[in-house]
């Protein structure tokens, strides 16, 4: 058995410039770093981050989540096995003593977990992904990858937050990553012939639209002009409606401003149908609010036997969530953000449940990101079957297809076929 030895934590910057969490584990054989992610559309049940409030960067400093692990998790963890993440993680928990994380800072505790997990792996001399490993290390996740953002990651576009494409032809991750850069890049000169439209948080093309259809067409004009079939077998489109922060709850519509429509839940179905209909869309993330599990059920109904139908905000990596939506056939699969849980343990059990009751499992970073690599690990680890990082700029993003890149030349563990997924042609 190694002990852990030391922990500290100091406040650095994510790709926002948003303070965020460091924190280094120490033991006699190893060490390892993790920095916490942050998101900017957060659902309201997931873990809570501390944030300083105050003058400081906006109120946003995480000072005190910085203290907290130095004068309370720390020492909790000092001395205990640095291999037993399921038990370290459970005495992290029960220390914050809520459900959400609120006392310390569900961003205190990620950043515990997450460097301890990284510390095993240093300690056992193993990558991370094998030291993660449940049992044997699966295979590299399929990308859904950001070429247009709106929402709140894009001031100034439509109120959908991402449209994505995904590269469901491809044999490889490397073939998989160049199909997708040839879409970007063919999007890129539709907009703007000689020079980079502006970016927006995840790297994804912020641009104006007059209408949601505008961005899915460009879209379908980019997968040709690069000389892709838009078709669910070949490059396929997936998006993140991202709805809860477009959701009035006072009287249930959907308020797309920038389009100047509101939309009844069951109108909102019916956009979504029809969406989905038009284009070769294979996989629908938060298309309605994140408790309007009746919204969810209705459109399971309409449209889960051909699309994947995937939660964010509505799931928020609980697994207790998760099980409610395969007993109610609300949603097909299930985002899995470590920062959503508070512990590498409890996203861990997602993955592990939603496989058990059969649903898709889609690894993801946030919107507030460092170059932080662990959720490439994780999507391996867990054969997670498919990965959400971003678009193909901006080094926080690619660090993590690098990373991945780096698993595909050292191990070639092949590249999953996801079964939430339309079949595919091999
Ligand atoms: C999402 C994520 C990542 P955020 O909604 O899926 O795209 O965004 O981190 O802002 O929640
Ligand atoms: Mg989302």
């Amino acid at each position: 058995m190694t002990t852990i030895a030391s922990v500290d934590a100091w406040e650095v910057l994510d790709s926002r410039g948003h303070p965020t969490v460091r924190v280094a584990v120490e033991t006699a054989g190893g060490r390892g770093v993790f920095t916490v992610p942050a998101g900017a559309s957060t659902g309201t049940h997931e873990a809570v981050e501390r944030r300083d409030g105050g003058d400081r960067y906006g109120s946003l400093g995480v000072r005190e989540a910085v203290r907290n692990v130095r004068e309370d998790l720390g020492p909790l963890v000092e001395g205990r096995d640095v291999a037993d993440q399921q038990g370290i993680d459970g005495a992290l928990v029960e220390f914050d003593g809520t459900e959400t994380l609120s006392n310390v800072g569900g961003n205190a505790v990620l950043g515990v977990s997450g460097a301890v997990a990284h510390a095993a792996a240093d300690t056992r001399d193993e990558p991370l992904f094998e030291s993660l490993a449940p049992d044997t290390p699966g295979r590299l996740p399929l990308p859904m990858v950001n070429i247009i953002s709106g929402g709140l990651h894009a001031e100034g576009g439509v109120e959908i937050q991402d449209f994505l494409v995904v590269p469901t032809g491809a044999e490889t991750f490397p073939g998989a990553l160049e199909a997708v850069w040839a879409v970007r890049r063919a999007v890129r000169d539709r907009v703007a012939a000689d020079r980079l439209p502006l970016v927006a948080d995840e790297g994804g093309f912020a641009l104006p639209f007059d209408s949601v259809e505008a961005a899915f067409d460009l879209l379908v004009a980019g997968i040709r002009d690069a000389g892709f079939e838009p078709a669910p077998d070949e490059m396929a489109i997936a998006v993140d409606v991202a709805a809860s922060h477009f959701h009035d709850p006072d009287t249930g519509e959907y308020v797309l401003e920038t389009l100047d429509r509101r939309l009844a839940p069951d109108e909102m179905v019916e956009q979504v149908v029809e969406w989905v209909d038009t284009y070769p869309v294979v996989s629908v993330e938060d298309p309605l609010a994140e408790d309007d599990w009746a919204g969810w059920e209705q459109l399971a109904d309409r449209i889960a036997d051909r699309v994947q139908l995937l939660g964010d905000d509505l799931l928020v990596t609980d697994a207790e969530r998760v099980r409610r939506a395969a007993d109610a056939g609300a949603a097909s699969a299930v985002l899995v953000k470590p920062n959503q849980a508070g512990t590498l343990t409890r996203a861990t059990d997602v993955l592990e449940t939603a496989t058990e009751r059969g649903l898709g499992t889609v690894v993801s970073a946030r919107s507030g990101e460092t170059c932080d690599v662990t959720i490439a690990d994780l999507a391996v680890a867990y054969d997670a079957g498919q990965i959400k990082i971003g678009s193909l700029a901006r080094s926080e993003r690619l660090a993590k297809y690098n990373r991945l890149l780096e698993l595909d030349h050292r191990y070639d563990p092949g590249l999953a076929r996801p079964a939430a997924l339309p079949p595919f042609a091999d």
